[in-house]
């Protein structure tokens, strides 16, 4: 076994001048409004563990159960020497990847990408114990940088699981789909996971369960504010609010002023005022329908190879090729 490599794109400074311009912009917006990239520092993280563990929240186990159903299928279609796995996080749903291709005797290299230092080291010594024989390239990079430094030679899977194409909205959906057909080569393919419309009465409370973790999560982004930017927010003094947006299709969390409140970012030099019952959009995570994202992939120059979904139709996993 050779030790797993971590290239670092990404410095913590970087991530510093990102925040303080995305939060400069949001923030000084009118409704105020946050990316939803950055709950996620080693304690936001945790948070969205523990959601992805709530009776309420569906998709984790919803993609999970549905990859373990045909990881077969994908696995012989593909025949990848090189999976990539964008946002790889915690490495739950790697390993049924893994398998699979490592049993069509194709696959030779690992390339997990993260913006997190701390969860990239982890699954990829967790990966690399477990595959001997893999080689395991790590990339600590934004999604864009990550595709720019792909190691080329050999057929290459790229995987976005978990629902979080979501987080984009149909702009940078599009903007995203023609970056990864942009870098892939004819016969190598896209698998992509996303999250299906469906009854808004499972839909709002896996986004507002009743243990109130989710709202710790939305909070979070907060912390990381006070933290990262040297910003006064007192979060306990903002709600957790979770809508179904029937007309665009997603869920938008926000957080609401319980209050009237004076927040300075001292980092940004800027000092805020939000009135009682103000609302600031921190995430949107889009649902979707099998034929639009069908549409979205085609836009983008893709053809859809096949699509799965559990027996709820709740998620879906998109194979799609360059
Ligand atoms: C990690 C982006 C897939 O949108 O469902 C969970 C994040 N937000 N609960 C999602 C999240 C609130 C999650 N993704």
């Amino acid at each position: 076994m050779t030790a797993p490599t971590l290239d670092i794109h990404l410095t913590d400074d970087d991530l510093t001048a990102a925040l303080r311009s995305d939060a400069r912009r949001g923030l000084t917006s009118d409704p105020k409004w946050l990316p939803p990239k950055w709950f996620y520092d080693a304690r936001g993280s945790e948070l969205f563990e523990a959601i992805t563990a709530l009776p309420e929240y569906y998709p984790t186990r919803t993609e999970r159960a549905l990859l373990e159903r045909v990881v077969g299928d994908i696995a012989r279609i593909s025949r990848a020497e090189v999976l990539v796995e964008l946002g790889a996080g915690s490495a739950a749903k790697t390993r049924l990847l893994l398998q699979a291709l490592g049993a069509e005797g194709a696959l030779k290299t690992y390339v997990p990408q993260d913006v997190s230092v701390s969860a990239l080291r982890g699954a990829a010594d967790v990966v690399s114990a477990e595959f001997p024989e893999l080689s395991v390239h790590g990339v600590v990079s934004d999604f864009t940088d990550t595709l720019r430094n792909l190691p080329s030679g050999g057929r290459r899977m790229i995987a976005f699981l978990g629902g979080t194409i979501g987080n984009l909205v149909p702009a940078e959906r599009a903007e995203f789909l023609a970056g990864v057909h942009e870098v892939l080569e004819p016969g190598e393919q896209l698998l992509l996971g996303a999250g299906l419309v469906i009854d808004p009465a499972i839909l709002v409370p896996a986004y507002d369960d009743a243990a109130g973790v989710t709202a710790e999560f939305n909070r979070n982004v907060l912390y990381v504010l006070n933290s990262r930017l040297r910003a006064d927010f007192d979060p306990e003094a903002f709600a957790h609010v979770a809508v179904w947006d029937a007309q665009n299709e997603w869920i938008e969390m926000r957080l609401e002023a319980t209050r009237d409140l004076t927040v300075t970012v001292t980092d940004l030099e800027l000092v805020l005022e939000f009135a009682r019952g103000e609302q600031m959009r921190t995430e949107i995570s889009a649902k979707f329908r099998v034929d639009g994202m069908s549409a979205e992939l085609a836009a983008a120059g893709f053809t859809t190879e096949q699509v799965w979904t559990d027996p709820d139709r709740r998620f879906a996993l998109f194979l799609a090729g360059r």
